[in-house]
């Protein structure tokens, strides 16, 4: 790979260090986030200002360079779902996200939209459901539980656990995001997911289960302000208008292969467990 990626590493509020770099650019893939619902709520700044004005500044890059525009988003910006909602989010539901996160993340989708009525520029949106893999940073649900249970730390279940998260492998969100560059069309937006969706609890129990420890062996801790009770994605349009299908074969498959990472890649995650841990601590505790 090396010759072929050149890393820089800057803020995308940076508009000339933006506006260099994309102006070199064919495609500007816009991942670029604050992404944790549970720091939005320590501190909403740094989300206001990455999310919506990063994105502003990326938008004018753009705008002022013509240069092609994919803007990644998340589910959440369309608030949450009953568990027994019959519907899933489509292109078609109305936006209501519910922290500062999600909103952060609703008012960049709207900047984009904006910028394509109104300026014109070539973008493409897609609001992705929960991701996991390798290399997610030990503060999301499914690496810290794992990274726990490494340290024989009892994995910790918001609330009653019974909040719903509509998962896919970050591999299938990229293979998505790239199809949309491809063969999407401009202004639109497309909703990806993989009908992943399972339990706080499930996910927990299956954690322990796979990594030869009790099921039963977790906390339940102080619930997370405002969380959602259920996210879930109808990804037809991606699948029937695209032809996107998700490769891997199952959930629980991906959870495996993800254990296997975290328990091999100790070095890249070390480092940020005993921090994220300490803020966790300051906010969360067990309840009986
Ligand atoms: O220790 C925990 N215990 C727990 O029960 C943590 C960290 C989370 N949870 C719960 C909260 C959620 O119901 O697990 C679920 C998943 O939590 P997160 O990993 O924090 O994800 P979520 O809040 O659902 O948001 C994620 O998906 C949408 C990403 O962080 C977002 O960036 C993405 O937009």
């Amino acid at each position: 790979m090396g010759s072929r990626v050149h890393v820089v590493e800057g803020d995308i509020t940076d508009a000339a260090l933006v506006d260099r770099l994309v102006a070199d650019a064919d495609l500007v893939v816009h991942f670029a986030a604050e992404s944790h619902n549970d720091n939005s709520l320590t501190d909403p700044w740094p989300f206001v200002h990455t999310n919506v004005i990063g994105t502003y500044t990326l938008l004018e890059a753009v705008r002022r360079h013509g240069t092609r525009f994919h803007h990644v988003s998340t589910d959440e910006v369309y608030g949450d779902l009953d568990l027994d909602d019959p519907v899933r989010f489509t292109e078609a539901t109305a936006y209501n996200p519910s922290s500062p996160y999600s909103s952060t993340k609703g008012a960049s989708d709207l900047l984009v939209r904006a910028w394509v009525r109104s300026f014109g520029i070539a973008a493409t949106i897609s609001n992705c459901s929960n991701n996991y893999g390798p290399r997610q940073h030990v503060e999301k649900f499914i690496p810290r539980q794992i990274t726990n249970v490494l340290d024989g730390i009892r994995p910790k279940l918001y609330g009653d656990g019974l909040n719903v998260r509509d998962w896919i492998h970050v591999d299938d969100h990229n293979r998505a995001v790239w199809t949309i560059i491809e063969r999407g069309h401009v202004g639109e937006t497309y909703l990806i997911g993989a009908d992943g969706e399972v339990d706080n609890k499930t996910v927990v129990r299956d954690l322990l289960e796979l990594m030869g420890r009790d099921a039963d062996d977790y906390d339940h801790v102080t619930d997370r302000a405002g969380h959602d009770r259920r996210y879930a994605i109808d990804p037809t349009r991606l699948r029937t208008e695209l032809g996107w299908a998700p490769e891997y074969p199952s959930f629980r498959e991906g959870l495996a292969a993800t254990i296997e990472w975290y328990r091999d890649n100790e070095d890249w995650w070390r480092p940020q467990k005993d921090a994220t841990e300490a803020k966790y601590a300051a906010v969360q505790s067990i309840v009986p």
